[in-house]
């Protein structure tokens, strides 16, 4: 029943930010999914009579991808899986399906806010005990085995049903298959205050969700309609396709524009939100107010506590390096700590199992918290309703109290696609070089009082992190830094983010981009940009 298989390495197998992407056809290859897999239980030291969670975003090559899954797990000695209905499992759902039922870890199948389709995008990421994404150390050790792998171990037996809830077998190990979305709701009723939601929908608070085609709609559905009594037709695009209907599942400005442009309109109900292709992200905007998502982190923080989950406090913040100081200054004021750790979610998880952390956030719109190891789009938006039942405003005067109480960071991220790999890097070598220099020097009229690369020292394990990124702070309080993206599937994305404090009493009814003019412009002269990558206009704007 079981076949070992002799195989070969295949280059390029190496997990970024979050997990291993590629495009789909590669992952179609033969042996690539099946080495990645292999190597995996190498990493993890052997599947032997483990349990595992699996699912995935639902993208194009979802559900055979997870058939080999399987038949792999199975040869490698798994004692169970546990499988999303059809295959499906948000990201935050999965993460808390493994620590609910103490499993060994699991397989998430997303590109996250990538596209889907044979001609787009797909990724598989595994997740530890703990619920939350492989730490380097174990991504390292997944990346070695891609790179001595000889063999690989599979049943040869059919597929398994996925589409019936219950247990089946599969050559000896058992396959569970539940509700994709059952548990995740429990979750998040337990978490937060749903009668007072409930009752504000009834009071006539509106809303609208899009669920871009991607894999929230299901729990969008069940949570916000079903439990919440928020109207029918309060979640839009609330079915997942396997090519996101085409577009990018990507919640911000510019992907889910037609959002933006129903809540810059007359016609705006009281909430917009958004989520990802895999569910981790949240986008919110107000009834003409965009939250970036610092904002919405710094915001999310120092109302938490009129949540039942937080009502005892935090008794931290982390954010990731590129995020705005928004959520510092909330730290400081609530006495607690604050962190800044490299960019990804598997940064978190060590400062989540200490309890040094209780919310965390990226400013690529991921926010989360210790109830799973993972960011949580829905539960972002479902923290921002219960903050909105209890303080009964609306998101234009929360975001200006709290700007009129903290100050407010102007923030934006300023992406320039496929740039050739050989440009990217040479543009981050020279400003690396340039480092030691850069202090005291002035351009377009802004003057750098720091200049460093990020390394982050993990404060629970003494892990360390280097290479994170470039950051130049300026006098004034602005910032920009640059880093290479590591979720692309073509060439390099070079990413810069600027950002601007208004300081305390200072003026936050500012364009955003005219109050980050100064820093954009000192950015692209110190980085040499329009000399070494050819241009000066980003592709996407967030
Ligand atoms: C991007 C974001 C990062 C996020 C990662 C995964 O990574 O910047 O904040 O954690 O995507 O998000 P990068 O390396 O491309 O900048 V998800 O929702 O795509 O899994
Ligand atoms: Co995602």
């Amino acid at each position: 029943m079981f076949e070992t298989k002799e195989t070969s390495p295949i280059e390029g197998q190496k997990p970024g930010t979050s997990g291993l992407r590629k495009k789909t056809r590669v992952f179609m290859e033969p042996k690539f999914l099946e080495n990645f897999i292999q190597a995996t239980f190498t990493a993890i030291d052997g599947g032997d009579g483990k349990m595992l969670v699996v699912g995935g975003d639902g993208r194009y090559f979802n559900k055979e991808a997870i058939q080999t899954i399987l038949k792999i797990a199975a040869a490698n000695g798994v004692a169970k899986v546990i499988v999303g209905q059809n295959g499906i499992l948000s990201t935050p759902a999965a993460s808390h399906l493994i620590r609910l039922n103490g499993a060994d870890g699991g397989f998430i199948l997303s590109a996250s806010h990538n596209p889907g389709g044979i001609d787009e995008d797909f990724g598989v990421k595994y997740n530890a005990q703990n619920g939350g994404p492989a730490p380097e150390g174990l991504t390292e050790k997944m990346f070695a085995a891609t790179l001595s792998i000889t063999e690989y171990k599979i049943a040869a037996v059919d597929d398994v049903d996925l589409s019936a809830i219950g247990t089946s077998d599969m050559a000896g190990m058992m396959v569970q298959v539940v509700d994709s979305v059952e548990d995740y709701a429990r979750l998040m009723e337990e978490l937060f205050d749903f009668e007072a939601i409930k009752a504000m929908f009834q009071d006539g608070f509106t809303m609208c969700f899009d669920a871009m085609h991607a894999v929230t709609g299901p729990y969008a559905h069940a949570i916000l309609e079903d439990r919440l009594g928020a109207p029918k037709g309060t979640v839009k695009n609330g079915i997942p396709l396997e090519d996101f209907g085409k577009g990018h599942p990507d919640p911000n400005p510019i992907w889910a524009k037609p959002l933006m442009d129903l809540m810059m309109s007359d016609a705006a109900p009281d909430l917009g939100a958004a989520s990802d292709g895999d569910g981790d992200r949240n986008m919110i905007v107000g009834r003409g107010i965009y939250v970036t998502p610092s904002d919405s982190l710094a915001m999310l923080a120092a109302n938490a506590h009129l949540a039942p989950a937080y009502k005892g406090g935090l008794s931290g913040i982390a954010r990731s390096m590129p995020t705005s100081a928004a959520s510092d200054r909330v730290a400081e004021t609530l006495g607690i700590g604050a962190y800044e750790t490299p960019t990804g979610w598997k940064f978190f998880g060590n400062l989540l199992d200490a309890g040094k952390v209780t919310i965390c956030g990226e400013e690529s719109a991921g926010t989360g918290s210790n109830h799973v190891r993972e960011k949580d789009g829905l539960w972002a938006v479902l923290l921002w309703l219960n903050i909105l039942a209890v303080r009964k405003q609306s998101v234009l005067d929360l975001v200006n109290e709290h700007w009129t109480r903290f100050g407010r960071d102007y923030y934006s991220r300023y992406d320039f696609e496929a740039v050739e790999s050989d440009k990217a890097n040479t543009l981050m070598d020279n400003l690396r070089a340039a480092l030691p220099e850069l202090a005291g020097q002035s351009a377009n009229g802004l003057a750098v009082s720091s200049a460093d690369e990020f390394s982050y020292d993990d404060p629970v394990d003494g892990s360390v992190s280097l290479n994170q990124g470039i950051r130049l702070g300026f006098e004034g309080g602005g910032r920009a830094v640059f880093r290479l993206s590591g979720t692309g599937t073509q060439g390099a994305t070079l990413r810069l983010y600027c950002e601007q404090y208004s300081g305390l009493n200072g003026d936050v009814a500012k364009d955003t981009q005219v109050a980050l003019k100064g820093v954009f412009g000192a950015a692209l002269e110190f980085s040499k940009m329009q000399d070494t990558i050819g241009r000066i206009t980003p592709d996407v704007i967030t």
